[in-house]
């Protein structure tokens, strides 16, 4: 199953799935914080399952959203990311094997939020 986050102005995005037969569909509508911009994905609670991490641009923060591993994702909170946030980036970056969250601003420039989790 492929997976497709279309982002709105209004707090949400649409989740489209791609099925076997490559045919699109819209699977639902997930909240993802005020503002959404840049998506990404990668798995920031350390459980093996894809998470979605949302800019939220002019709120100065980022969305983690959970995924469940059924297709759903639970909002487990926005993070303070500085001011006007324009694009994200998750890679592991302090060699604690969790994945971190880059952020470029429009201005100072980048902020780094490193993955403080003890989940594994
Ligand atoms: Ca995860």
């Amino acid at each position: 199953m492929g997976l497709l986050i279309i982002a709105g102005r209004d707090g949400y995005a649409q989740l489209v799935t791609c099925d076997a037969t490559q045919r699109l569909e819209l699977d639902r509508t997930i909240g993802v914080g005020l503002d959404p911009g840049d998506i990404r994905f990668g798995d920031l609670n350390g459980d093996e399952l894809l998470d979605i991490v949302v800019a939220n641009r002019s709120r100065g923060t980022f969305t983690v959203l959970a995924g469940n591993g059924d297709g759903s994702f639970t909002r487990l909170g926005a993070y303070a990311a500085g001011p006007d946030v324009e694009a994200l980036i998750v890679a592991r970056v302090d060699g604690d094997d969790l994945d971190d969250v880059l952020v470029g601003n429009a201005n100072p420039g980048l902020s780094v939020a490193l993955n403080l989790s003890a989940v594994r």
